[in-house]
């Protein structure tokens, strides 16, 4: 891209002007102030550039959403044209535009099963908030309005407003504001690793799915309304679940009369190697939550992609009381069509499938030789190390949860990549478009890091396993 480089004041001063006015998501604000934000000013491909000039590989494609990877200016072309021609209107009244009527009929065509109608959000948070609007007033229509019930799973993350955190399952943020809302429950996640002791990771996968349906029977089926989970679970630290749970989850819910709802936020348009990741673990969900990667993050859009038997139920039914100001915004709806063209005519998600995950993960799977590593796992262009100071044990360390993870984080930025911790596991969830040199420096870098942390931690004795 040529466009030039904006001006913008010194990195100082724009550090404490943004300490001074500017209140950060998930994050611990004294701490921030104290040591300044990093400033992003540019991004071009896999690759961002500081205020101070240094080049970082984004490891996380922004969060988890810059899948075609920046600078691609027919995404800013799309939104100018848009923006001079129709830069808003709404979907409410009975009425509607042409990019939004061209994104509801593309994602149709996209999405597996029949999927085929979008009740448009500004983002995965809200689409999530209409899920359980929507799948509660689904069974209202027909007729049994007491199936309320959502059950969700621990450590499932579905977005930060009310309704959205409530079906997370993240302690923390359930712990801030009064948490979960009523009629909300969740159950054990499958996270083989940390939770699956010395069960094999199949049994330990069915056991897990099993408790969707004890959990539909302690509640009684006439309560249930839905169940909702991710694909692959992402800010809870990519926890891939083993084979075996999600065919037992899809038999659970095809026998209890409850509707599935996978949430595709991150799964969707090409992380996992297929457009979603219902189609990589061959679920048949009845609402799909899209967000992130619908746009490739250039522009705010979600939304709840629902099959034709739901949209016909939810039609008939009467008036939806449901709806967000930019539900289908326009500039957001072109960028998006954009983004989906890119997304196919560059065969990205055949890159994924057959170039660039095979190769991410056969690097990817040998840090698992790293003395800092318990496990490497990796599905499509989803990846995690578990660090520990005992291999063999998959001990934790004695320090802290998150110590070690922030720590590694840390170090991670100062070696030039973006890889995020969760707890004390490191994941990256790179742009889709990364060609094999790219993942290479990726890993290089990676090793870099750990090398670095693991010294570190051995100088400061924390080394040792609690
Ligand atoms: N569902 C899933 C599966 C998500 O990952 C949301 C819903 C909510 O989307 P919005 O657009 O409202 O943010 C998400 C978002 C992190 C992190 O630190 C992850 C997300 C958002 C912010 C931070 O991993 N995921």
């Amino acid at each position: 891209m040529n466009t030039p480089r904006s001006n913008f004041p010194p990195t100082a001063e724009m550090q404490a002007t943004d300490a001074a006015h500017h209140l950060h998501p998930f994050t611990h604000g004294d701490a921030l102030n104290a040591k300044g934000a990093r400033i992003i000013t540019r991004a071009e491909g896999a690759f961002l550039t500081d205020s101070d000039g240094n080049e970082i590989l984004d490891g996380m494609a922004g969060l988890w959403c810059v899948n075609i990877g920046y600078g691609r200016d027919e995404l800013a072309e799309a939104a100018a044209r848009q923006m001079r021609e129709l830069p808003y209107y709404n979907t409410f009244f009975q009425t509607s535009h042409p990019p939004v009527i061209a994104l509801a009929k593309r994602l149709a065509d996209l999405a597996p099963g029949d999927l085929d109608h979008v009740f448009f959000a500004g983002s995965g948070s809200e689409a999530n908030d209409t899920n359980i609007r929507l799948a509660r007033t689904y069974w209202a229509a027909r007729g049994k309005p007491e199936k309320r019930v959502i059950i969700s799973r621990k450590n499932a993350y579905h977005g930060s407003s009310v309704g959205a955190a409530s079906l997370g399952g993240m302690q923390a943020m359930h712990g801030q504001g009064g948490l979960p809302i009523p009629d909300i429950t969740h159950i054990d996640q499958p996270y083989w690793y940390g939770e699956g002791g010395d069960m094999d990771p199949e049994a330990f996968g069915r056991e897990r799915a099993r408790q969707l349906e004890a959990e539909i029977h302690r509640l009684g089926e006439h309560n249930v309304a839905a169940f909702i989970a991710e694909p692959i679970q992402g800010a809870g630290g990519v926890i891939i679940p083993p084979e075996s749970y999600w065919p037992e989850i899809q038999r659970i819910c095809d026998a209890h009369d409850i509707l599935l709802i996978a949430d595709e936020v991150i799964c969707g348009f090409g992380r996992t190697g297929a457009w979603f990741g219902s189609e990589t673990y061959a679920i048949r969900p009845d609402i799909m939550t899209i967000a992130k990667g619908l746009s490739s993050g250039y522009q705010p859009i979600g939304g709840s992609m629902v099959t034709r038997h739901v949209a016909e139920v939810l039609n008939a039914h009467g008036e939806f009381y449901h709806g967000y100001t930019y539900s289908g915004h326009p500039v957001a709806a072109a960028v998006a069509l954009e983004n989906l063209r890119i997304l196919e005519e560059d065969g990205i998600v055949e890159h994924v499938r057959d170039t660039a995950a095979p190769y991410l993960a056969e690097k990817w799977l040998q840090l698992a030789d790293h003395p800092l590593v318990g496990e490497a796992r990796v599905k499509g262009m989803l990846a995690a190390v578990e660090l520990t100071p005992d291999k063999a044990g998959r001990a934790p360390f004695a320090a802290p949860v998150g110590t070690v993870g922030l720590r590694t984080r840390d170090i991670c930025f100062q070696t030039g990549l973006v890889m995020r911790n969760v707890r004390d596991s490191m994941i990256v969830s790179p742009p889709l478009i990364l060609d094999k040199p790219e993942i290479d420096l990726l890993i290089e870098r990676a090793v870099q890091a750990l090398d670095t942390a693991k010294k570190g931690l051995e100088a400061d004795g924390l080394m040792t396993a609690g």
